[in-house]
């Protein structure tokens, strides 16, 4: 088979110090860190859009990425040829998950048929690859953004006919999914939510979309699928708001219409930050539920609006993530996908390997550091003194839902004006920076 990325060989762990820039810096997928080995803590994911789909354009101007193994054809010799890419790609840069749309594998057909057999063949090289790779899929889904019939939304269209089209596209989508053994399946509503109000009716469409994520999850059930369901949390863009506009949205809708139990949250960095929101902030609302499945890397820019997908090389924002990860003991079927791309002027296919070296060590930095705050315990410490009152017989009381009104007002007479203490926001910046700036980092193995 001919090799698409020459002059790359497999990247190695060379070290902090190690000047070769195709190598890790700190991620070092068998080092151990609280005992488990990096890889396994992580669960690095490629995502196959920006990795192999996309051409770098922007509004104003065209694609510049280069791509020697795609001959800008809608073929299926075409769209095999750039599997073997992708999978050349995972096996040099030592990453054993991948996600996919089912269109930026497969292209459509002239009819629904047509579109789904073309499917099942690009699955049948997948399957393969996978196989000879021992590569496993994190999670596939169903492109319902691009195509045109899609303009008002997928599932919340006004038209029950483009409600059809979505439906068969889902399925056959998570038959791909199952048939790959995917541990996942993703739900992204691109274009589930409105452009203007003065068109739609949004309790309607809500209700339609509950009703195509029950039905989802009936076929899930009758196909034997035992992949995660996810939801993917974003406020805006394609659309001017979109129905699952953040985690704690995501949430009350799925409670709502009692999926609660089917589904968790796949979080991305720069949607949170698009919501207003701090990406901690997202995934500890999903955590609190019981409700963190996977997470989206990436990270936006502060000088640029909408979902610019940036790699994740803030270490202050892999550290946050990597706490929470291992504070809720790991992912169980999710992992971290780099739904991430290459700025338009880092074209050269050996780019895509900068740009996840630079991902993958600053995750595996931010785990380390996450690791060594844990161990320190200061922070965590200080996190649960700060409700030390609590623990007294009063706050259990309360806590246990037994106190009242009246009982705390006898209380709050006798004990006189609280005591209060200092929140320490400047020391605790001041104590992560200790490790942010000073880790040695060192993952035993
Ligand atoms: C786009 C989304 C998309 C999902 C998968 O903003 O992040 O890429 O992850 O449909
Ligand atoms: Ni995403
Ligand atoms: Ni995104």
């Amino acid at each position: 088979m001919s090799e698409f990325f020459e002059g790359v060989s497999k990247i190695e762990f060379g070290g902090p110090e190690c000047d070769d820039a195709l190598s890790f810096k700190w991620y070092d997928a068998e080092g151990e860190v609280e005992g488990i080995p990096m890889r396994q803590h992580l669960r690095f994911a490629a995502c196959y859009w920006h990795t192999m789909r996309n051409t770098l354009g922007d509004p104003f101007g065209a694609g510049t990425a280069r791509m020697p193994w795609d001959d800008g054809t809608e073929s299926l010799e075409n769209a095999s040829r750039r599997v073997g890419a992708f999978f050349e790609f995972l096996s040099k840069i030592g990453i054993d998950r991948y996600c996919f749309h089912d269109r930026d594998v497969a292209p459509a057909g002239e009819s629904i048929e047509e579109t789904h057999d073309n499917l099942n063949q690009i699955v049948a090289v997948l399957e393969g690859h996978q196989r000879t790779h021992d590569v496993r899929l994190l999670w596939g889904t169903a492109c319902l953004f691009d195509h045109p019939r899609y303009v008002h939304g997928a599932a919340t269209s006004p038209s029950v006919d483009v409600f059809a089209h979505a439906a068969s596209q889902v399925r056959r989508a998570i038959d791909a999914t199952h048939r790959l053994g995917g541990e996942g399946y993703v739900f992204w509503g691109g274009r589930e939510g409105y452009d203007t109000l003065l068109n739609t009716d949004m309790p309607r469409e809500l209700k339609h979309l509950a009703a195509f994520l029950r039905m989802a999850v009936a076929y899930k059930r009758e196909i034997g699928f035992e992949g995660a369901f996810y939801l993917e949390p974003k406020p805006k863009e394609p659309t001017t708001h979109q129905y699952d506009f953040d985690a704690a949205t995501c949430l009350n809708f799925l409670r709502e219409h009692e999926l609660l139990d089917e589904f968790s949250l796949n979080i991305e960095t720069n949607h949170a930050t698009l919501a207003g929101h701090s990406i901690e902030h997202e995934l500890h609302v999903a955590a609190a539920a019981g409700a963190l499945g996977s997470i989206d890397a990436n990270m936006g820019h502060p000088q640029l609006g909408w979902d610019t997908d940036h790699f994740p090389t803030d270490l202050y924002v892999t550290t946050a993530v990597m706490r929470v990860v291992l504070q809720m003991g790991g992912f169980e079927t999710g992992g971290l996908n780099f739904d991430a791309k290459r700025r338009r002027g880092s074209f050269e296919p050996v780019d895509l390997f900068h740009a996840h070296i630079a991902g993958m060590d600053a995750f595996a930095r931010g785990l380390l550091i996450a690791a060594e705050i844990r161990k320190d315990g200061r922070l965590d410490q200080m996190l649960h003194d700060r409700y030390a009152s609590w623990d007294g017989a009063l706050g259990r009381s309360i806590e246990a839902g037994e106190a009242t009104l009246e009982s705390l007002e006898s209380h709050a007479m006798q004990s006189g004006e609280p005591a209060l203490q200092s929140g320490r926001e400047e020391l605790l910046h001041a104590l992560v920076n200790q490790f942010v700036g000073g880790s040695s980092g060192a993952a035993r193995r």
